[in-house]
């Protein structure tokens, strides 16, 4: 549309749905075409989406365009994610427009707050348990604070991330409601079964995600007189996509949203939302379908607007997640985030050279989301197939969850394990990264020295991999564990409450202070920040390669031919002058651009240390 005046709405509307009309009618009608009345339904989604269109304001509209003239903007080196809880960040909504000058201080572009809609009333899986998707939370503020929110954040800059809850409502929205009630199309919305015979059949070929807090996978409610779905908490109702209500509900809620500013949609839980009997009903072909139409329909609707795949599997099973370019924009790369921890843990690079080499190729545009922590557990399972593959057994998983699960004397991390069904298995790992990697269990300053370097050494790499880095919520400062007694009580139900503590103000207020933990994290982390917003080199698809060395301890890889990445997973420092003549990078060709150490001897990489270099 360049050099031209923007179009009309309603030419717009119409402009898009002949480019996208045809797919959007294939994909559904592969899901939902033996339903009678299939073709007046996608009228009727149809005519929704046109009103919601219609609905879209001047200044989102304006955004849709310019996202649409530069598609790889997320992908840019100065991308940069911060992920936090609005009460544990902010206090509330208009708390958090007071924050937005921090964030600008921290270089963010893109700010995930946790869920932060109506949730259920007591127990709510942190918010996950969606009571309205037309409300926020009331103790969070309302729709107009969300509005003024996201119109605040895009005049800095940044990009509101939301978590959209599709495969679950909570037992006290208005559809579970309805269907309590009694109301036939509202159980429809659900899966209802009579006979727990029926129940148990599935459950043979199910995980449990919190196989203590919430064992099986069903739910009997008596008001329902029936066993309800429910993959996590009993209060947690999985959606029935089968019914193609369900899909036109959760469509609507999502471009609703996407109207009220929100830019990133990470679809929470995303493998769960087909079932099929037999199978373990994660990342069926038909969860593809399903996040293939709502795509379309945001591209119909608010083109301006990403999908983030929360699938927790391992990077080669994400490719579907992306389709051909037409499904999600970005997914979490967890197996490089947990292998991130193994390396430190073992010493050794090879599970992150392994996890590294078997990273596919993404479609562009298209970008991972690279973390280092998040407000869930950190799963030692998606490395399973990596640790196969390189030919050793699970006891390598077992070691590294116990290095942070507090069962390895030898340990700096001050850690948990987090729930498993398996008492066989490597139980995930809870606790704050500082925690983690040994802030709060340093007794000297050269304790804590090592611990920013551990601290460093995984962001760097979050940094430099090639993707969308976001900080987890005090990552920045260091902040430890929650240790308050409310937190401890929860986290006796649920352990992921340990990475969820409140901002330390205090922490914040001394973070230009170079003397405290958290002034040096933060101002080391910033500085590293800004350098890798000025080098192309490191936007996320700029080409990587893994570079061959015989040091165990050492990862080693080349982003765009100009940039190398060194990094030391040891407690042992390693001489710098072989690994320089092994990896051929003389210092006539290559300069050092950064150290985590400042100062440090060139004749070393110090124990847990990162270099970047740069081809003069
Ligand atoms: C997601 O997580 C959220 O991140 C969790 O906070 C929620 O509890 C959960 O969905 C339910 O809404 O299943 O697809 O191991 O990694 O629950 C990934 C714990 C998920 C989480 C897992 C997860």
């Amino acid at each position: 549309m360049d050099g031209q005046k923007q179009m009309n709405a309603e030419d717009e509307y119409t402009a898009r749905l002949a480019v996208h009309r045809d797919k959007l009618h294939a994909c559904l009608y592969s899901l939902y075409g033996r339903h009678a009345d299939f073709e007046n339904w996608f009228a009727q989604l149809l005519r929704q989406a046109g009103h919601r269109h219609a609905q879209r304001s001047a200044a989102l509209r304006a955004l849709d365009a310019r996202r649409q003239a530069a598609p790889d903007w997320f992908a840019h080196e100065r991308m940069l994610g911060y992920c936090a809880y609005v009460d544990r960040f902010a206090g509330d909504l208009q708390g958090l427009a007071q924050r937005i000058d921090y964030l600008r201080e921290l270089g963010v572009r893109h700010l995930h707050l946790l869920p932060f809609l109506k949730m259920r009333a007591q127990d709510n899986d942190g918010g996950f348990a969606v009571s309205s998707f037309e409300a926020v939370e009331p103790s969070l503020g309302s729709m107009a604070d969300l509005e003024a929110l996201t119109a605040a954040l895009r005049e800095a800059d940044i990009s509101l991330c939301a978590d959209f809850v599709l495969n679950h409502v909570a037992d006290d929205h208005p559809w579970a409601q309805a269907a309590r009630s009694g109301d036939a199309q509202h159980r429809a919305f659900f899966h209802l079964f009579d006979d727990q015979a029926q129940c148990a059949q599935y459950e043979r070929h199910l995980n449990q995600v919190f196989p203590h807090s919430a064992p099986g996978n069903f739910t009997y409610v008596t008001a329902l007189g029936a066993w309800v779905w429910t993959t996590f908490y009993p209060y947690q109702w999985d959606l029935n996509y089968a019914n193609p209500q369900v899909f036109a509900a959760m469509a609507d809620a999502l471009l609703q949203l996407a109207n009220r500013g929100i830019e990133v949609f990470r679809l929470d839980s995303a493998p769960f939302l087909w079932k099929r009997l037999g199978s373990s009903c994660q990342n069926l072909p038909e969860v593809h379908v399903l996040l293939k139409a709502l795509r379309g329909l945001i591209e119909l609707v608010a083109p301006g607007c990403l999908l983030l795949a929360e699938a927790i599997v391992p990077s080669q099973e994400l490719p579907p997640y992306f389709g051909a370019g037409d499904e999600c924009h970005l997914a979490y790369h967890s197996s490089l985030m947990a292998a991130g921890w193994a390396a430190l843990a073992q010493e050794r690079s090879d599970i992150l050279r392994e996890v590294m080499a078997s990273t596919p190729t993404l479609p562009m545009p298209a970008s991972w989301l690279c973390y280092v922590r998040c407000h869930d557990d950190i799963g030692w399972q998606v490395l399973a197939n990596d640790y196969r593959r390189m030919g050793s057994g699970s006891h390598e998983l077992h070691a590294v969850s116990a290095f942070y699960n507090g069962r390895d004397p030898r340990s700096y991390a001050q850690g948990a394990a987090f729930q498993s069904d398996d008492p066989k298995a490597a139980h995930g790992s809870n606790g704050m990264s500082a925690s983690l990697l040994g802030f709060e269990r340093a007794r000297d300053a050269q304790d804590t020295e090592l611990a920013l370097r551990r601290l460093l050494l995984l962001y760097g790499l979050a940094f430099s991999f090639g993707g969308l880095p976001v900080i987890y919520m005090g990552d920045e400062l260091a902040q430890t564990n929650d240790s308050a007694d409310s937190a401890q009580a929860r986290a006796a139900a649920d352990g992921r409450w340990l990475q969820r503590p409140v901002l330390d103000s205090t922490r914040l207020a001394q973070r230009h202070d170079a003397q405290q933990p958290s002034g040096r994290s933060y101002q080391a982390l910033r500085e590293l920040i800004q350098l890798r917003a000025a080098l192309p080199e490191l936007a996320a698809n700029a080409p990587r390669q893994l570079l061959r060395s015989q040091e165990p301890a050492l990862l080693a890889f080349e982003r765009d031919a100009s940039l190398r990445v060194l990094a030391n997973f040891s407690s042992r420092p390693l001489p710098l002058s072989s690994l320089r003549a092994e990896l051929n990078m003389p210092a006539s060709d290559w300069h050092l651009l950064w150290r985590a150490q400042a100062a440090a001897s060139d004749e070393a990489l110090l124990p847990w240390e990162m270099l970047w270099m740069q081809r003069r």
